[in-house]
């Protein structure tokens, strides 16, 4: 009889991957942090992970039989997916299951920002409506409005066709220009965004995106500037952001994505032209139950048939 693979879970993991991972596997457990707390003989036991982007060099250096770490999330900056590759480990993530979701909460989030719909609510819920009338009109509208996005892949293009139906100008800046796309392509970040007045990040966190959107981008952006982060905190400066946002060098930002969450500057909590959202683009159940069972079900292929379904590019080729 073959033996049952040992998966490690460090840290907190959707519920739904540890209940199908026990159904098939045996499980570890360990705090995620930087002390590796497993003696030799369980560590030399484990052939997966399951993590929540969490697997750094130093962890992967100690599991000798390691075989795969399957990635919650379509981004994984928190799993050295090169240390993994050069010991020969395969990384999954968990891409498509969840464009649409958060494609939807993109439109969602940018309806809110442009026109202040959070804001509207508390008003009714706060009985302001009766007691001194109408919510004040909001400055900004979504008409006319010629939206750039930079990042242009699986989740960018759910966010561009459903942008079409608004009648909004579209563009985008990726590194490489698609070829089956007609909106227009600008060659860097600030050419983008010299032409928009509403910027969408969804690139993933690499050190070339590290706060590429700073002062001088969102300058470019203007006054009437909109900019909207889905991607990752990472991509932002939250400094020069706060500045631009106080100083009115652009006119609103919606994010659901910070530097060092779950903190959120206080400096942007107290901006009334900022609507934030605590990472929620892809929390739904449904959505997150899909990118639960790709986690699990990327493992079970893997020690079934040895083809794991959706490696990262780093990755290894299958064994077979
Ligand atoms: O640059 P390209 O041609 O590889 O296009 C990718 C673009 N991208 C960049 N654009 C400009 N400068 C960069 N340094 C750069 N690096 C990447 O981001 C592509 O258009 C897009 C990434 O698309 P996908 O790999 O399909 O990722 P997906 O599934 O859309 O998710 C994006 C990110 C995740 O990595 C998480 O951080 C977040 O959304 O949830």
């Amino acid at each position: 009889m073959t033996e049952t693979p040992t998966i490690l879970v460090p840290g907190r993991v959707h519920p739904r991957v540890l209940e199908r991972l026990q159904e098939r596997f045996e499980i570890v457990t360990a705090p995620a942090g930087t002390d590796f707390m497993l003696g030799d003989d369980e560590a030399r036991r484990i052939k997966g992970m399951a993590s929540f982007n969490f697997a750094p060099a130093s962890w992967i250096e100690k599991l000798p039989s390691l075989e795969i770490i399957a990635n919650f999330g379509v981004g994984y900056d928190g799993v050295d997916a090169k240390a993994a590759a050069s010991q020969g480990v395969v990384v999954t993530n968990t891409p498509d299951v969840l464009n649409d979701e958060v494609a939807d909460t993109t439109i969602a989030l940018l309806l809110n920002t442009v026109r202040r719909f959070h804001a509207a609510e508390s008003w009714l819920r706060d009985g302001r409506w009766e007691s001194e009338g109408a919510f004040p009109l909001s400055p900004l509208s979504l008409k006319g409005r010629h939206v750039g996005l930079y990042g242009l892949g699986r989740i960018g293009i759910e966010i561009a066709r459903r942008l079409e139906p608004f009648k909004v100008a579209i563009s985008y800046h990726t590194r490489s220009p698609r070829t089956d796309v007609s909106y227009s392509y600008q060659p860097t970040l600030i050419d983008l965004a010299k032409v928009v007045d509403t910027l969408i990040c969804i690139v993933p966190k690499t050190p070339e995106t590290h706060k590429a959107i700073d002062a001088e981008v969102l300058a470019a952006l203007g006054e009437n500037g909109v900019l909207i982060n889905v991607g990752r905190g990472w991509s932002v400066d939250e400094d020069a952001l706060e500045a631009a946002l106080r100083e009115g060098t652009i006119a609103a930002a919606g994010l659901d994505v910070f530097q060092d969450e779950p903190k959120v500057p206080k400096g942007l909590i107290e901006l009334s032209n900022a609507s934030l959202f605590p990472h929620v683009a892809s929390a739904s159940v449904p959505t997150r139950n899909a990118m639960a069972d790709l986690v699990v079900d990327n493992l079970i292929a893997w020690f079934d048939t040895g083809k794991p379904i959706t490696p990262v590019p780093e990755t290894p080729v299958s064994k077979v």
